[in-house]
Parts: structure tokens; C-alpha cells; sequence
């Protein structure tokens, strides 16, 4: 039985803690089997449109993840909602935060009309969203991006490629990022709304991943778009990306925690249930030491996502630096509590689909996406330096 105490921190109000209950329950039987062992494009493509679907039509991507047309994200059922389907499935969190992600900046800086016309379909499971910001030369440092926007009349004309799309071939629209002004640097960036299918938007090739999930290379050649399809002022793209990003870093943590919860529930009930030398494994102090620091990662984990969160929520601040320090710390933990998990299992732990052989798997790439390890140091780093200079 997960560990729920944390549902009676400060951090939440009771809309919160039945929120998770009812996910929970959804996600063990509205969602069951959807996915799993999915690793060809159109398997993976056709659970990944059921998955949403299904989440869509129970109210799950209601106002967390993508908020009502004024309204604001609430990233604790984010995180919760993250935490809870990770806990279940990777792909159940991905669909869902990836409505979030490719919504994100129409959410905090679209126009009523650009609101009105995405957010209802995407919050009902029919339209997938996607974010495309990546290129094959611009990952981490944002500022560097080649893709072009020029303008043509009342158009913007896109050029340039975008890859490790996630939904990518799949999605919608994408939320694209491109150098739409003569400044270099992030100053000179603009975010658009580009429909799937648009013309001149082609996917390139779909890549293929040790967790499997829908991921591609996009290319954008004389793409046009209506004057109606730029997110804020031209110019404003670093920002609308940022700004997403410290609400969706926060959920990336909860994610990584929900995996992390999953592996030691896993780990502790392999140890009650092995014998090794006579007795059960459970009964070896280092097998105690090992589950107790699992145990205290998590919290810490949780507490440092869920302390975003609440900043987020209800000082209603800029949470950067909260943000990073929760994905950094919460996906980091995360891998050493699934390898400990793994360790625990012994041989068992290494066979293709046990549980804590695809948490292995599905953890790895959240110590990259959405900003790295690194990058979260050098966010933290410079806030605390920034704050004492
Ligand atoms: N919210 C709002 N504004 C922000 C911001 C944030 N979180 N972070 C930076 N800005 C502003 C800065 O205040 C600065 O504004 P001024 O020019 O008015 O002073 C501007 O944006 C540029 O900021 P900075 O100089 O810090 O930009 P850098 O190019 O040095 O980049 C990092 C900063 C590395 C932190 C950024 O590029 C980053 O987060 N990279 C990782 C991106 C990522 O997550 N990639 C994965 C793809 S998404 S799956």
C-alpha cells in the first residue's frame, strides 16, 4: 500500500487529497493495461490517443492541467496528478502531462481567442498538444535556437527543425519556438501555434526510446502561419518558454517521485517476501539501511516538489529556483531509489518487464528533459548568487 501521509501536509487542501484518490482508482481500472508493452509507433500512438481519451472524458485534464480559459495552473494537482499515474504507468503521466506542457504558454500568455479555440479540445481528450522547442544545436542553451520566423504580410513563414518532440507525429499542434527578430540572443525569440497539418511542417523520423513514447524530429520548411497563430509579442518566446517551464519542472519532480514511490513500495515488499540465509530478506540490517534511505529520498523529494508547488500556488511567486531544486533533486533521487530497487530484486531486477525494470528505464530521461541536471545547478546556482549580490 503506497505511502498517502504526505496528502496531510500543509501543502494541500482536502480538494487535493480526493483528487489523488480518485486518480488512483481511475488509473488502476479506467486506464488499466493501456500501454503496456507498447514499443511500435502505431501501438504506442494509438494507446497514447485512448490513454488521453479516457483522461479527458472523467474531468482529469480539467483545470490542473490545462486551466479553464482565465483561469491559472494549480501545479499541486499538476504534481499530484503526475506523482499519482507515474506511480501506475509511465505512459499514463506522460499523456497527461504533455496536454499540460503543449498547452503551457496558451495557457499563460495566449489571447482569448487562442484559448478558447485550443484549450477546450485538448482539456476533453480530443486534440493532442505538443512543445517544440529543442533543436538538434540548441537543447540546453535555449538562446541558441536556428529556426526562423519571418514575417510575410499578416503570416509568419517558419524554417528550421525541432527534435525530440515529444507527441511528436502525433499531436495536434505544436507550441514551436523560432528566431523571429534581427536581436540575437533569447531577446529575439517568438513562441507560434502551429496545426499538424499545416503545410510545410513534416515529420522527418520518429525516434525510437529505451521507455518508449511517441518522440520525433520536425521539419519546418516555408511553413506559413496566420498573423493569429503567435503567442504574445514577437520577441516574448524566452519568457513564454521559461515561465512554462518553471511550472512544468515542478511536475517533472512529481513525476520522477511517483516512479521513486512505486520502486520502493516494490523493493519493500520483495524484501518481506525473499528469504536469503534462512530468514527474510527484510530481517538483514543492510537491507533496512537500503530501504530506509530509499524512503528518506522520497520524502525528501516529496517535500521539496510539493513546497514548489505551494509557492506556486499560493504565494503566487516566481518559482524558479524552487522549481529547480525540486526537479533536479526529485529526478536524481528518483534513479538511485529505482537502482537500489533493482539491486534488491537481484536477477530479477534486470528481467524485461518486471516493475523495477521499466521504472530503470522510464526514469533515465528525466534527468534530461526540461532542463537537465546541470542546467537546474546552474539556475540554483545563479538565483543564490543573484539574491546575495
Ligand atoms: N522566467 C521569466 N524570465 C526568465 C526566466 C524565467 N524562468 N529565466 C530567465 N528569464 C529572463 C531573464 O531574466 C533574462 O531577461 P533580461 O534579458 O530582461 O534580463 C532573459 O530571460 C535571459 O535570461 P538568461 O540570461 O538567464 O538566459 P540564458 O540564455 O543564460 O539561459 C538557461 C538560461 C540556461 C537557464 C535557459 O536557457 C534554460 O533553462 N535552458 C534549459 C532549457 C530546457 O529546459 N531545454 C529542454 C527543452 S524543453 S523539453
Amino acid at each position: 500500500m503506497p505511502d498517502r501521509s504526505f496528502l496531510d501536509w500543509p501543502f494541500f487542501e482536502p480538494r487535493h487529497k480526493a483528487l489523488a484518490a480518485r486518480l488512483d482508482a481511475f488509473a488502476a481500472s479506467g486506464l488499466a493495461g493501456l500501454g503496456h508493452g507498447a514499443t511500435d509507433d502505431a501501438s504506442l500512438d494509438a494507446a497514447c490517443r485512448e490513454i488521453v481519451r479516457r483522461l479527458g472524458s472523467a474531468g482529469f485534464l480539467d483545470a490542473g492541467c490545462v486551466p479553464e480559459p482565465d483561469g491559472a495552473f494549480d501545479v499541486r494537482t499538476l504534481a499530484l496528478s503526475r506523482e499519482t499515474l507515474a506511480r501506475h504507468e509511465g505512459l499514463f503521466d506522460f499523456c497527461f502531462a504533455m496536454q499540460g506542457l503543449g498547452t503551457g504558454p496558451i495557457s499563460l500568455f495566449g489571447s482569448a481567442a487562442q484559448r478558447q479555440h485550443y484549450l477546450p479540445p485538448v482539456q476533453r481528450g480530443e486534440r493532442i498538444a505538443a512543445f517544440a522547442l529543442s533543436e538538434p544545436q540548441a537543447g540546453s542553451d535555449v538562446s541558441a535556437l536556428a529556426t526562423t520566423a519571418r514575417r510575410d504580410g499578416d503570416a509568419w513563414v517558419l524554417d528550421g527543425t525541432k527534435t525530440w518532440i515529444s507527441n511528436g507525429g502525433l499531436a495536434d499542434h505544436y507550441v514551436v519556438f523560432a528566431r523571429s527578430e534581427a536581436t540575437p540572443g533569447a531577446r529575439g525569440l517568438s513562441a507560434f501555434i502551429v496545426d499538424a497539418r499545416t503545410p510545410g511542417l513534416e515529420i522527418a523520423a520518429r525516434i525510437p526510446l529505451i521507455a518508449p513514447h511517441p518522440l520525433a524530429t520536425l521539419v519546418f520548411r516555408d511553413c506559413r502561419v496566420p498573423g493569429s497563430a503567435l503567442i504574445g509579442q514577437p520577441g516574448e518566446g524566452f519568457k513564454i518558454a521559461m515561465a512554462t517551464l518553471d511550472v512544468f519542472r515542478t511536475t517533472v519532480g512529481a513525476a520522477a517521485l511517483g516512479f521513486a514511490r512505486r520502486a520502493l513500495d516494490e523493493a519493500a515488499k520483495r524484501a518481506r517476501e525473499r528469504e536469503v540465509f534462512g530468514k527474510p530478506l527484510a530481517e538483514h540490517q543492510l537491507t533496512q539501511a537500503r530501504i530506509a534511505e530509499m524512503a528518506l529520498q522520497v520524502d525528501a523529494a516529496a517535500l521539496l516538489v510539493y513546497r514548489a508547488a505551494w509557492v506556486k500556488d499560493v504565494q503566487r511567486r516566481r518559482v524558479t529556483r524552487e522549481a529547480a531544486m525540486a526537479k533536479l533533486y526529485a529526478t536524481e533521487a528518483a534513479q538511485s531509489v529505482i537502482d537500489s530497487a533493482v539491486q534488491l530484486f537481484g536477477g530479477m531486477g534486470v528481467v524485461s518487464g518486471m516493475p523495477v525494470e521499466s521504472l530503470y528505464r522510464e526514469i533515465r530521461a528525466l534527468r534530461i528533459y526540461e532542463g537537465t541536471s546541470e542546467i537546474q545547478k546552474l539556475v540554483i546556482g545563479g538565483a543564490v548568487l543573484g539574491e546575495r549580490a
